[in-house]
């Protein structure tokens, strides 16, 4: 395949911002090799300048919400359906400066976007603890109450089988893996679908979220 030769030619690409920078302009599944070793399959988003695309969810095709810690470290799904790359890897992706794009996709057919920069995620000792900092852009400001992703800053991973969180129960029983503090909003992109994050939008009353991706990129 085209892309496993232009992985020879320029090496062993970390990301697939390196890959842009190399030359690929197409979107699609790619190998890159966040550590510079293991190589993984990611989906790059080549049309927005080399982002690695490291969640997406808009079929149901894999569970996301029932994922095990080990799956949620390792990986699981298809880059070119339900995904998610793996904690491992985005803990390697993101040791440098990266900003982190949701790009959402509302029930009610809205396209909005929240970008956060300095978005880091710890190794395996640190159960993959997430930061995130200033530098907050979107197109719905209004959609999101509580501050949005920031709410979950400094907190450590859970899944279902692997409570990190600060509430008194797991809240990835209720609303899938993720970063959670105490169950709030911007919490459920890997949950049911019918239970995934919704807003109140003026105007337009409770609006859910349909389809989720989740990619960063270096500064
Ligand atoms: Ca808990």
């Amino acid at each position: 395949m085209a892309q496993q030769a232009e992985c020879t030619v320029f090496g062993y690409p970390p990301d697939c911002l390196s890959l842009y920078d190399g030359g690929e302009r197409n979107d699609g599944v790619y190998v890159i090799r966040p550590d510079g070793q293991t190589s993984v399959n990611a989906f790059c988003d080549m049309s927005n300048g080399g982002w690695t695309v490291f969640q997406s969810h808009a079929n149901g095709d894999v569970d996301l919400a029932t994922a095990s810690w080990s799956e949620m470290l390792a990986g699981l799904g298809s880059p070119t359906g339900d995904h998610w790359l793996g904690l491992t890897y985005i803990h390697l992706l993101t040791w440098r400066d990266s900003l982190i794009y949701f790009d959402l996709v509302l029930l009610n057919g809205s396209q909005i976007y929240f970008q956060y920069s300095n978005f880091s995620v710890g190794n395996s000792s640190t159960m993959f603890k997430m930061t995130v900092g200033e530098g907050y852009q979107s197109n719905a400001y209004s959609y999101v109450e509580y501050e949005g992703f920031y709410q979950h800053d400094l907190m450590k991973f859970t899944a279902v089988d692997k409570d990190n969180d600060m509430y008194y129960a797991n809240c990835a029983l209720s609303y899938g893996p993720w970063w959670h503090r105490n169950c709030g909003i911007f919490g459920s992109f890997n949950g049911n679908f019918h239970d995934m994050n919704f807003w109140n939008v003026p105007g337009e009353g409770r609006v859910y979220v349909k389809k989720t991706m989740i990619k960063l990129r270096r500064r």
